[in-house]
């Protein structure tokens, strides 16, 4: 009887714990899962170098039960079709960059409005808290993971640029709420998302771009770019993004491991940049003898003064659109304030 009643513990024992383990289920009963991760620019750039971030963050956080791989360089999902791709299943997460598409994004792009975000960290914050304020309806087919910007744009150019008069005409490449910046700058600005602009720069069909200047180093601009002119004056905003079914399959545990880590992510994604931004400068300077033009206070003043109507534009716009544009210029404001402190 002894014996038997062993031997039946033995054999639950097995049933229970030893072999799940052989067939690949943890023995906290959660299957491991693997989830895929799409991103449309090279692995060097910021955007990669957050995914990889959080990939590790996860995979440890969860002990292995969630398992990321990673698609840098548009090998899954391009930058235009990213959100797509991951309503429709094709990738489980995506990260993507909203000025990329401004009439899709309109809340979350009023970053990308010329209102002083002085560094990506604050962009960041900024941008995650005014995603969960409004909670645009643009994201209701998805799982927001986190979002983050790039520190402020600059002009990078084969030609250098020091006054308002240099701008005109010049074929100049940016996106969403930067473009229009460098269309009231009198450039002739051309649209094409980052993974595009080194071809672009390479065969001429852009004399430069205005970005930040993390890529004068990962894109390797400076080879082109011997001129940059420092505007500092606007971030485009991205958003990691998950599949809800994906989302939905998720165990509870996990659930809260991803969300408990969004904003810790945004922070660490600007942190990461505006760090990077200042090493790519010094790189660019002493590998490639790049010039970094400085405006003084006064051009400044009149390259900024310009700008003006490209918010109340916006607010009018937006208004149209059923948003309550001047409450979201002013939220950004008020946000900025609290997170540049
Ligand atoms: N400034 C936006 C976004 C951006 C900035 N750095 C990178 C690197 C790789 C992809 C996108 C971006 C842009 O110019 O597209």
């Amino acid at each position: 009887m002894k014996k038997l009643s062993v031997l039946t513990m033995a054999a639950v024992f097995a049933v229970l714990f030893v072999m799940p383990y052989f067939l690949g289920v943890s023995t906290g009963q959660t299957k491991s899962v693997t989830l895929n991760y799409a991103n449309f620019p090279p692995a060097p750039t910021f955007p990669c170098v957050q995914m990889e971030r959080w990939k590790k963050q996860v995979e440890k956080k969860t002990n292995g039960r969630i398992k990321i791989n990673t698609f840098p360089g548009g090998t899954l999902l391009g930058a235009k079709g990213m959100m797509d791709g991951v309503i429709a299943g094709q990738a489980d997460i995506g990260c993507l960059c909203m000025a990329y598409q401004p009439g899709r994004f309109t809340v979350t792009n009023a970053v990308s409005l010329p209102l002083g975000i002085p560094d990506s960290e604050t962009g960041s914050l900024v941008l995650l808290d005014l995603y969960k304020k409004y909670k645009p309806v643009s994201f209701n087919k998805v799982k927001v993971l986190t979002m983050f910007t790039s520190a402020p744009a600059s002009i990078m150019c084969k030609k250098p640029v020091r006054t308002l008069a240099d701008i005109k005409g010049v074929d100049l490449r940016a996106s969403g709420g930067a473009a229009a910046i460098l269309r009231i700058w009198g450039a002739n600005q051309i649209g094409m998302p980052m993974s595009a602009t080194p071809e672009a720069l390479q065969k001429g069909v852009v004399q430069g771009l205005f970005s930040s200047l993390e890529v004068m180093k990962d894109l390797k601009f400076a080879e082109d770019c011997k001129f940059v002119t420092m505007t500092n004056t606007v971030v485009y905003p991205f958003a990691v993004v998950m599949n809800l079914n994906t989302w939905k399959s998720l165990p509870e545990n996990t659930k809260k491991i991803m969300d408990n880590l969004a904003e810790d992510q945004a922070e660490w994604t600007g942190n990461y940049m505006d760090s990077h931004v200042k090493d790519a400068i010094a790189w660019s300077k002493k590998v490639h003898g790049v010039e970094f033009i400085k405006l003084d206070k006064k051009s400044t003043a009149k390259w900024n003064a310009v700008l003006s109507p490209i918010v109340e534009k916006w607010i009018v716009k937006a208004d149209k659109k059923g948003f309550k544009g001047k409450e979201i210029v002013s939220s950004i404001k008020t946000m900025i304030a609290e997170h540049s402190k």
